[in-house]
């Protein structure tokens, strides 16, 4: 999987891509981020990329051409590897976990990020293929949404994750939220880590996480339990959502 980010602040990036799994799935060539600053496109002695709204309104808009230069420089550097623009947008679909999964089916990735109040809406018409957002809140631009992205992707691909962590633990609760958890010590401030997990029963131990994360998810998250349930009737058809 390779990610091809175009930003206005590519030193963000530096920190979040350089620690733990990110930066493991780069030394072992499992992922490759190569990043782009847009401002590079800009063609004025100042280096402008934004510009004022058409209608008035306040704040500034990120300009067309800068960012159509952008985004044709990384189709060019990776044209043998098919990639789909990916606009970060608060306008975008919501990126789930099965978002996620479709994205990992992309050999390319071209992130863009906006910044201001947003893009020129040709250049969405043109040049993106599909607009994600990371949920329903406010930030300051596509740079930390693109972070969000580049990790929740890394951390499906084949090879990423050991054992120890693997998607498929992530997965053996998929569609529920995680039960409790505990380690040492025994007590802690007075409160026992419950009994049945120092049994070392193994099939009580696996009905209790189940219990306990239908329990947490049906408390806490109707909406994703509403959708379990849902699954689990209808196991034996073909498709239900
Ligand atoms: C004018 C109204 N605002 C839209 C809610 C303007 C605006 C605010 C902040 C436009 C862009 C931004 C910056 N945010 C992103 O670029 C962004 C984002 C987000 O704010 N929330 C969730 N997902 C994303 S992906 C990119």
């Amino acid at each position: 999987m390779l990610f091809d980010i175009l930003t206005l602040f590519p030193s963000m990036f530096e920190s979040a891509f350089a620690e733990s799994i990110i930066r493991r799935a780069l030394d072992r060539g499992l992922i490759s981020i190569n990043i782009d600053n847009i401002r590079r496109y800009a063609t004025d002695r100042h280096r402008t990329v934004d510009d004022y709204p058409y209608g008035g309104d306040p704040g500034m808009l990120m300009m067309p051409e800068p960012l159509a230069a952008a985004i044709e420089s990384a189709r060019e550097r990776q044209a043998s590897l098919s990639p789909k623009v990916i606009f970060l947008s608060p306008q975008g679909d919501l990126l789930t976990q099965s978002v996620v999964k479709e994205l990992l089916e992309e050999q390319c990735l071209i992130l863009l990020c906006g910044r201001y109040k947003g893009i020129d809406q040709r250049i969405r018409e043109r040049y993106v293929d599909r607009e994600i957002s990371i949920g329903d809140y406010v930030v300051s631009g596509g740079e930390i949404p693109a972070m969000v992205m580049v990790d929740a992707v890394t951390r499906l691909v084949p090879g990423v994750l050991g054992n120890r962590d693997s998607a498929e633990r992530d997965s053996l609760y998929e569609g529920l939220l995680a039960p409790p958890q505990y380690t040492r010590p025994e007590v802690f401030e007075g409160m026992r880590v419950p009994d049945v997990l120092l049994s070392g029963h193994h099939a009580n131990i696996r009905r209790w996480r189940r219990e306990q994360a239908e329990k947490i998810t049906r408390e806490r998250r109707p909406d994703l339990w509403k959708r379990y349930t849902g699954r689990e009737r209808c196991e034996d058809n073909t498709e239900k959502k």
